[in-house]
């Protein structure tokens, strides 16, 4: 009964509000959910509870008035019925009018001069990361950045996967930033660290390490670099040096055989999570592993298939992610983020963008790009058009109409219905798949919300509860996936907008993160304390991308050459010959859906992500949309106020 009682204080308390306000300044119920999500904030969250007890959430336009118990139904962009009149209705569009040109002044132009300059601190924060790591900390995996030490695995405590999943005895830190080196243009220093890799790095280790950490970051990165020291076309200059002798590719082969026994022993072909790399899967492995991590490892093992001629690779990693689609719900067609790779039960039904589903959906479409494997191409259209029916929430235009920003909200893969309310740092990879698919307008809109958070803390909490306006979960190790969307957003607009954007990053971890020997997690990203750990991605992605950002000379941005970025931000050509197999036994697809499949060629339309993925030069686009916002600033001060900037 109490709950009750509190119900309907808060309900009469809100009214009470709404009254004032009506009274005051003339505003009725239709109008702006900014005002009604601050002032029915605790209310918003009993009804959701209330509303998710019974089951009865819904997939409307409006999610802030979802929350609220109430329905919206009558929106902008829904069409209202022949002969009937829409009730009279308010526009939020006016309560921020007037002021919107404060968005146009600060972001609408960026001058050479401040481009060369973030430049150079996006270099020198590479650099003081990078040297400090190799003075304290090689071999070591990674370098403790307060302590300036050097950090290997956690062989006292080997169920500590946070540390261990990763980090496998194998100059970790190194390998992951040797492409970054060519990027940043130093050819003297990617040479040493290539020759350092290949005197010092054995993987007959005694580690046990997370397939996925183990593909993304090491093989990942040695076949990027061994296909940067060996491309003819010399797009780095020349790189390679004599006596090279494809060790870094042979390095990767090892590193990829020590992986195969997780694909062993599974019922489903789903593989096991981790394995030791001397020993196989460890005795007491468990039988569960997240979405991402099995079915995000057919971009590397795709590549180095092909380029020893040895179809197993690709094969076992084919086989992980036909196996995980079809799993997919019949209803909604949504995986789930965690399953049981011998039964094939969802072990977490929650579907979503970011932990544990990721890399999934990235490397669908991937792989299509550099593979030209039409079923690839097919589970990520259908992935693609699920997500948007299911997980999209707000209006349908990012850039017209009236109702909520659009967000991806993390739902039940079955029923499609909102588990919970918050979003997390990794789904803000995300708009760089979109632009990489051509939806440049969804990603604009989910850039700008993660933009908005990344203003309010400097930083991007693990978890942000959009409902409370709040970080669910504080930390913030160093990711790179807001700064890799800005990138790839600049790279479809050129929009100076991004370069503002990126110059706050800059900035930001500049002031945050920056200490004695390289740049710190961020244990809390209200209060700034910071954990002793630089994870390696933030030298193989985070300075990569700003980098990039603001050096519009790089080779990758030439449009002669066309590269696409792994999902650690290695770089790999889109070459003719990893669309050529020797090989036709990738096995049959049994999945109906997908039974089209014969050829291994482009289609026609793949033009489409060659000129979104790689460097676009956009002088097309007409200058009066180039300094334009990307987002009109009245829906920039909306999503401002949503996360309680003002
Ligand atoms: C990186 O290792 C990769 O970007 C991966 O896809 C996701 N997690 C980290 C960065 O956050």
């Amino acid at each position: 009964m109490q709950w009750r009682s509190l119900v309907v204080g808060l309900v009469v308390l809100r009214l009470s509000l709404s009254c004032v306000l009506w009274l005051t300044f003339g505003l009725g119920p239709g109008v702006s959910f900014g005002f009604n999500f601050h002032l029915g904030f605790n209310l918003h969250k009993l009804d959701l509870l209330f509303r998710e007890d019974k089951g009865t959430e819904s997939k409307g336009k409006t999610w802030s008035q979802q929350i609220q118990g109430k329905r919206y139904e009558q929106t902008a962009s829904t069409c209202p019925q022949v002969g009937q009149q829409p009730p009279p209705q308010r526009s939020y569009l006016g309560l921020f009018q007037g002021n919107q040109d404060e968005y146009a002044r600060r972001y609408s132009s960026f001058p050479d001069s401040l481009k060369t300059k973030m430049r150079g601190m996006a270099r020198d924060m590479f650099y003081f990361g990078y040297d400090n790591y190799m003075k304290y900390a090689f071999p070591k995996d990674e370098l403790n950045p307060i302590d300036c030490e050097g950090r290997g695995p956690d062989v006292l405590n080997p169920s500590n996967i946070n540390i261990n999943d990763v980090l496998g005895n194998y100059s970790l830190t190194l390998i992951d930033t040797l492409d970054t080196l060519l990027v940043l243009g130093n050819v003297s220093e990617f040479q040493r660290a290539v020759r350092l890799v290949i005197d010092t790095v054995s993987f007959d280790k005694d580690s046990t390490v997370q397939v996925f950490e183990a593909n993304i970051r090491i093989l990942g990165s040695l076949i990027s670099a061994h296909i940067l020291l060996t491309d003819p076309k010399h797009p780095f200059g020349e790189v390679g040096f004599e006596d090279y002798d494809n060790e870094l590719l042979h390095l990767a082969h090892d590193l990829a055989v020590r992986l195969l026994p997780a694909f062993e022993n599974t019922n489903t072909g789903i593989p096991y999570p981790r394995v030791n790399l001397k020993t196989g899967v460890p005795p007491d492995s468990i039988n569960e592993t997240c979405t991402a991590g099995a079915g995000s490892l057919l971009v590397e093992f795709g590549i180095l298939s092909r380029l020893v001629g040895d179809s197993t690779f690709e094969w076992v990693a084919r086989r992980a992610v036909r196996a995980l689609w079809k799993l997919r719900s019949n209803e909604t067609g949504l995986l789930g983020n965690v399953v049981n790779i011998q039964t094939g039960q969802w072990v977490s039904k929650q579907s979503g963008l970011g932990a544990g589903m990721d890399s999934f959906y990235e490397y669908l479409l991937k792989s299509y790009i550099l593979f030209g494997e039409k079923e690839d191409y097919r589970m990520f259209q259908s992935a693609y058009e699920s997500i948007q029916i299911h997980m999209r929430r707000g209006r349908e235009s990012c850039n017209e109409g009236e109702g909520d920003p659009p967000l991806y909200v993390n739902v039940n893969m079955f029923s499609g219905e909102i588990m919970n309310t918050w979003i997390d740092s990794l789904q803000a990879f995300f708009p760089g798949l979109q632009v990489l698919n051509g939806d440049v307008d969804n990603a604009i809109c989910l850039h700008a919300f993660y933009y908005a958070i990344w203003k309010r803390f400097g930083a991007l909490p693990e978890r942000y509860n959009w409902q409370l306006q709040a970080p669910d979960v504080l930390f913030y190790p160093l990711r790179p996936e807001m700064v890799e969307s800005t990138y790839l957003l600049y790279q479809a607009t050129k929009n100076p907008f991004y370069l503002h954007v990126g110059m706050d990053i800059l900035q930001s971890l500049e002031t945050n993160a920056k200490v004695r020997c390289g740049y710190a997690t961020l244990h809390h990203v209200v209060d700034k304390s910071k954990e002793d750990r630089m994870e390696s991605f933030f030298l193989s992605e985070t300075c990569k991308y700003l980098y990039l950002l603001f050096d519009e000379d790089n080779p990758l941005h030439r449009s002669d050459n066309k590269y696409i970025f792994t999902t650690e931000g290695h770089v790999v050509p889109i070459d003719k010959r990893f669309r050529e197999r020797q090989w036709s036994d990738l096995g049959p697809c049994e999945d109906g859906a997908l039974s089209q499949t014969q050829s291994n060629h482009w289609p026609e339309d793949l033009t489409k992500f060659i000129h979104v993925s790689v460097s676009l030069q956009c002088n097309r686009i007409p200058e009066e949309q180039r300094y334009a916002l990307p987002l009109k600033s009245v829906y920039m001060r909306q999503i401002d106020h949503m996360v309680g900037l003002f």
